[in-house]
Order: structure tokens, then C-alpha cells, then sequence
């Protein structure tokens, strides 16, 4: 694959990927190893939400990372992984031995009956085993859907069920900082309530105690003793299933996004390549997790499909002091750094203290990516991290888009604070008012659609395609819609404004409002709550409940208990921050809350209401205000 080296470059593939789409894709797609070409490179249907990239071709995306890969590049680097703590030893494994490690893990999932289809969740720390393992799923043709090790039981069980996984792939503990979570506890407490798990593999990595239930659970290291590091890769249609990926929206449950082999592979290593101007002897950093889709297309399949050396960090940035980021950064040279704008933010409260000791001297792109990136954090990465010479990335995506869908090309697209810039070759944004019009020309603000399909767009909602059609394809006939509002400059350049629907943005993560509210609303004296969001100095935007009880407890017990229980339903990163006791909600005469005041007392805004008197209990309003937190 060759990548875009100029901006009249870009221009030039962009033209060529809005005029000719498939011969844009196509020239990328030779590349990759096919075990049969396609037969037709796009069939798409917006209304029925269909989509087929490379219709009928044969392929195994694992095949693309190794059997491509390994006559050039058998011994380099293909894993960096840095522990969690400084002083345990990193591990740094070549594609050929990544590859034997992932070829006889596949053979274990095939010794404990996984077959091609199935789905398997992987609920593990940062460790080269979580991709071994996404990796030897993919090559047996299992469907992964990785959940991050911070949900709670309950939440795992919820997508265990959903997708009826029939293999959970854990470990014994995680190492986080100075605490050390019992995952393995977390997993049997969840499997309580699933019963299409047929059997659990425990990685050993904090050799703390757990329950071993006989003829259920077993050891990994147990199971690839015997088996052969030779595993031929299943043969997969373009279209099939490569994974499932849980994410929050404005309503019920989070929905399971599905990603096919054929798309996702060619779009998530060419974004890799281009964004990150990825340079053979680099070493590439992204900090996120695994569990989340900047984990699936930027730590593992992006950079590994590309031949990159990638680095794995299981620890968090605090630990063991606020340097450790720029610690890892001088250790590894590390040329590509792509982390949150809130990891930016809570580092950036430290002040220079904690740079002072590190050169930072080879980056040559720093990145950005899971929420708005504010200017004041922009210019503070900018200057300090990146020395003012190296490019920002700021890249907007989501899970349901499978890769970096606007962001400038690292060194190629003029650099704009603040701004995502311009959209990939091959991607097509549209703006849009409340009543679908396009908004054309610079100047104009509205809602964020995409009008033509790019190889990685979200094929459906596992179990349940009507709400794929639902949710992304029928607010705007002929388009996707991606929820977020953004504006385009006078430049044409883009700024993404955030979610115009009931998501918030939390530290980058994303968190349903109505899904909050059900966790609240598990407690036992909680009558209603109502969920949204404010701005949070570090976290991008903070939790603010309001909440109706029925309870004797004095409010620091009951809040107190909130909490818990939305730890319990959910996991510690949907706490709410501030939890307001009110006696009502402001609600319409249609028995509608009215967010908007909400959102507004919750900001500190108690000017500017809005028009109130369709209030069935304006006097509500007053009450709210008074008891605000602020
Ligand atoms: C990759 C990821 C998606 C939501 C999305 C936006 C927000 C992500 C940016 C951004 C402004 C960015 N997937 N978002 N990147 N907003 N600038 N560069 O985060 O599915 O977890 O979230 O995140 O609101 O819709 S996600």
C-alpha cells in the first residue's frame, strides 16, 4: 500500500474516491492477500442499511498481518508491551514469534470446540495475550467482542447474552496503577446469570487466588501445551462477521456494532498509514485500551496489517508518578503518540514539573482522538508534548465507523487548533439542518452525516438490524448519521462540536444518558432520575443526576448508595459525578423531560432558561436552581 506523501496528493485521491469510489478502493485493496478476488466492490442500500464491500472475495485478515508480512519483516518488532509497573521487564515480540503465539492459541480455541461463528469475549488487561487472542479468534474465523476490564458483572453479562458467546477469554487479576482487580471474580460472578458459556481460558498474570470451576475453566498456559504453533487460517467471505463491539447510544442497551473481515481491514490499515504517516522503522504508540474501538483498529489490526511496531501499555498514566507517559515515550523512542484529550487534560493540571526530565525528541506526530480536543489542551500538547514541531492529528471517528474518518494527515494537512480538518479520501461528510437540508459552502453548522459508504461503516446491530436502520439510517434518508453536530470554518476546514443526541462524553468514553438513569433507577428508594451532561474541566464533560427518592435516608447515604449501584449495574466509569435530590423534574404536559433546563442548571447557566411555561410544574424550575451544585 502506498501512502500520500503531498497535499496536492490528497487532493488528487480525494477527487478520484468521490468520482470513481471503486476504483479508489480497489487499487488499495490489491495489496492485501485474497485466497479469491471480489467480484463486485461495492453493493450499497442506505434504506436497508446494506452494505457489501468486495463482494464474494475470500480472504483471512490474519493472513494479512503474518503470511504477508513475514519474509520481510519475520524478526522485527511487531509488539511492544510496557507493564504496569517500570520494574517488571517489558516483552518485545517479533511478527514470527506473534505469529506462532497466535497460531497455537487458535489451536486451542479449536480444542475447546470454538468453530468459525462463534462468538467469544475477551475480558482481559492490556497484555500481548489480549491480542493473541483477538488475533487467533480472527484466524479460526470466531467472532470477538472484547469488553473493557473495567465493566462491571453485570454489564459483561448483558453482552455475553446478547451475542450468546460460548467462550470467555480472562485472566486471574489486572494490575492498574497500585490496585490489582480480581477480573476472574468479576467474569464468575457475571457467568451466574449466562448459559451460553461452554468454557473459560484464565490467563495467569496476578497469581492472585481464584475459584477454578472444574470442566468450565482453564488455565491458558495449560491449554496451548500441547498444541502445534502450525494453524492454516480459516477461509472468510468479505462480509463475514470479523467482530462485535458493544457501544452506548441515546437509548436502551448498549447496542453490539458489527464489523465484517474485507472493509475493516482495508480501511482501518490505510487510515493507520495515512494519518499516522507511518515510516518502516517507527515505533507507534496509542494509549487507549482494547476494549475500545481506537484498541481494535490502532493498537492491533491498523498497525499490525501495516508491518508497524506497535506499543502496549497495561498501566494507567499516574503511575507509578504523571510522568509516566513521557518516561515511555524516551524508553521506546517513540515516534507516533495517539492518546484522549482527557488524558491530555488531567496531565496538563500538572504543570511542565513532570516533562522537565524527558527530551520527548523523537516524536514526530502526536494524535488526538475520542472527544472534542478544547484549544487551551490543543496548544498546551502542541507546545509541550510535540515542541511545536511535530504534527497534531486530531481524528474524529467512532466505533461504528470502524477508522479515522476526518483528520489531517500527519505533515501533509496545514495544522488548525481545535480543528479535525478534512475528511479521508474515500469519505464524504455532509452537513445538515434539523429538516435534512445540506448545508453547502464554509460557514454553516448543523448536523454531521455521512452521504456515501467507506469500507468499514457499521453493518448492523448484532441481533437486531432494525435498530441499525433505526438508529443510523433513517433520520436522514440516503445518509448516516453520526449524532455528533460540527461546523465548517470559512476555510472549509471541520470542527466537531460533540453529540447533539442523549450521549455524553465522558474522559472519552461514551455513556447513554437513559442508560445512567436505568442504573439509577435500580435502586430500590429512587423513584426517577433524569441524566446529563456538563462541563468537566479534565473529564470533557462530568455526570450530573438529578434524582427523585421515596427514602428516609439522609441525602450523603443515599448518594452515597446511587453510586454503588451504578458501579454495580455498570462500572466505576458511569459514577456520577453530582447527584442532586430534587422533588420533581421539570416535565412537559406530555410528560417529557425538558433536558434542555436541565442541561442548563447542570452548566451553571441559570440565565437563558428558555421558555418555561409549557412547564407542568414551572415552579420546579425554581427549586432545581436553588438546590444546584455547583
Ligand atoms: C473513536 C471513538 C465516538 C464519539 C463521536 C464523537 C466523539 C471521537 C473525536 C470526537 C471530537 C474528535 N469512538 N469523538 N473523536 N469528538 N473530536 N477527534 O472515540 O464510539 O467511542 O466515540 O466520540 O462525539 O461520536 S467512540
Amino acid at each position: 500500500m502506498k501512502r500520500i506523501k503531498t497535499l496536492s496528493e490528497y487532493f488528487k485521491k480525494y477527487e478520484l474516491s468521490e468520482k470513481d469510489p471503486e476504483k479508489f478502493w480497489s487499487e488499495i485493496a490489491y495489496s492485501f492477500i485474497w485466497k479469491k478476488k471480489w467480484d463486485n466492490v461495492l453493493e450499497s442500500d442506505f434504506e436497508n442499511a446494506d452494505f457489501k464491500w468486495f463482494k464474494n472475495a475470500q480472504l483471512n485478515i490474519t493472513e494479512n498481518i503474518f503470511e504477508r508480512n513475514l519474509s520481510e519483516r519475520g524478526d522485527k518488532t511487531a509488539i511492544i508491551w510496557e507493564p504496569n509497573d517500570p520494574k517488571e521487564s517489558p516483552i518485545y515480540m517479533s511478527y514470527k514469534e506473534l505469529y506462532k503465539q497466535t497460531c497455537t492459541f487458535s489451536n486451542a480455541l479449536k480444542s475447546k470446540g470454538i468453530k468459525k461463528g462463534d462468538r467469544v469475549i475477551i475480558y482481559m488487561p492490556m497484555v500481548p495475550e489480549a491480542a493473541i487472542a483477538m488475533l487467533a479468534c480472527a484466524r479460526v474465523g470466531a467472532v470477538h467482542s472484547v469488553v473493557f476490564a473495567g465493566f462491571s458483572a453485570a454489564s459483561l453479562a448483558d453482552r455475553i447474552n446478547d451475542c450468546e458467546a460460548k467462550m470467555v477469554l480472562t485472566s486471574d487479576g489486572n494490575f492498574r496503577g497500585n490496585k490489582t482487580i480480581p477480573v476472574k471474580d468479576v467474569v464468575d460472578e457475571a457467568l451466574e446469570k449466562c448459559s451460553s458459556i461452554e468454557s473459560v481460558i484464565v490467563l495467569e498474570r496476578t497469581k492472585q487466588n481464584i475459584n477454578i470451576k472444574d470442566g468450565r475453566d482453564f488455565w491458558w498456559h495449560e491449554c496451548i501445551e500441547d498444541e502445534s504453533n502450525i494453524c492454516d487460517s480459516e477461509v472468510m467471505d468479505s462480509e463475514d462477521l470479523l467482530f462485535i463491539l458493544y457501544t452506548s447510544g441515546s437509548t436502551g442497551k448498549p447496542k453490539g456494532v458489527v464489523h465484517s473481515s474485507a472493509g475493516y481491514m482495508v480501511y482501518s490499515s490505510y487510515t493507520f498509514l495515512n494519518v499516522f504517516q507511518y515510516d518502516e522503522e517507527d515505533i507507534y504508540w496509542c494509549t487507549a485500551d482494547v476494549g475500545w474501538i481506537t484498541g481494535h483498529s490502532y493498537i492491533v489490526y491498523g498497525p499490525l496489517l501495516c508491518g508497524a511496531t506497535t506499543v502496549m501499555f497495561e498501566g494507567v498514566p499516574t503511575y507509578p508518578n504523571v510522568s509516566r507517559f513521557w518516561d515511555i515515550v524516551d524508553k521506546y523512542k517513540i515516534n507516533q503518540f495517539y492518546t484522549a484529550p482527557t488524558a491530555i487534560r488531567a496531565l496538563q493540571a500538572h504543570g511542565l514539573e513532570p516533562l522537565k526530565n524527558n527530551s520527548l525528541d523523537s516524536l514526530k506526530v502526536i494524535g488526538s482522538v475520542g472527544e472534542p480536543i478544547n484549544e487551551e489542551a490543543w496548544h498546551w500538547y502542541h507546545d509541550n508534548v510535540g515542541k511545536g514541531k511535530c504534527p497534531l492529528v486530531d481524528t474524529w471517528w467512532q466505533t461504528e465507523t470502524g477508522g479515522i474518518m476526518i483528520s489531517a494527515l500527519a505533515g501533509i494537512t496545514p495544522n488548525k487548533p481545535a480543528h479535525a480538518s478534512l475528511p479521508l479520501p474515500g469519505i464524504m461528510p455532509v452537513i445538515v439542518d434539523a429538516d435534512g437540508n445540506e448545508l453547502n459552502g464554509n460557514n454553516v453548522q448543523g448536523n454531521l452525516c455521512i452521504k456515501s459508504p467507506w469500507p468499514s461503516i457499521i453493518r448492523t446491530t448484532y441481533g437486531d438490524h432494525e435498530r441499525c436502520i433505526n438508529t443510523y439510517f433513517s433520520n436522514y434518508k440516503g445518509m448516516y448519521f453520526t449524532g455528533d453536530g460540527v461546523k465548517r470554518d470559512h476555510d472549509g476546514y471541520l470542527r466537531i462540536l460533540g453529540r447533539v443526541d442523549d450521549v455524553i462524553n465522558v474522559s472519552g468514553h461514551r455513556m447513554g444518558t437513559a442508560e445512567v438513569e436505568n442504573a439509577i433507577n435500580e435502586h430500590e428508594d429512587v423513584i426517577e432520575s433524569a441524566v446529563v451532561g456538563y462541563p468537566h474541566d479534565i473529564k470533557g464533560e462530568g455526570i450530573y443526576a438529578y434524582v427523585i427518592v421515596g427514602t428516609k435516608l439522609n441525602d450523603d447515604k443515599i448518594k452515597d448508595e446511587i453510586i454503588n449501584v451504578v458501579r454495580k449495574v455498570i462500572g466505576p466509569i458511569a459514577k456520577p459525578d453530582k447527584i442532586q435530590i430534587v422533588s420533581g423534574l421539570p416535565k412537559t404536559r406530555s410528560g417529557k423531560i425538558m433536558r434542555r433546563i436541565l442541561r442548563k442548571v447542570a452548566s451553571n447557566d441559570f440565565q437563558n432558561l428558555g421558555d418555561t411555561s409549557t412547564l407542568l410544574n414551572p415552579d420546579i424550575v425554581t427549586e432545581i436552581i436553588d438546590g444546584a451544585i455547583i
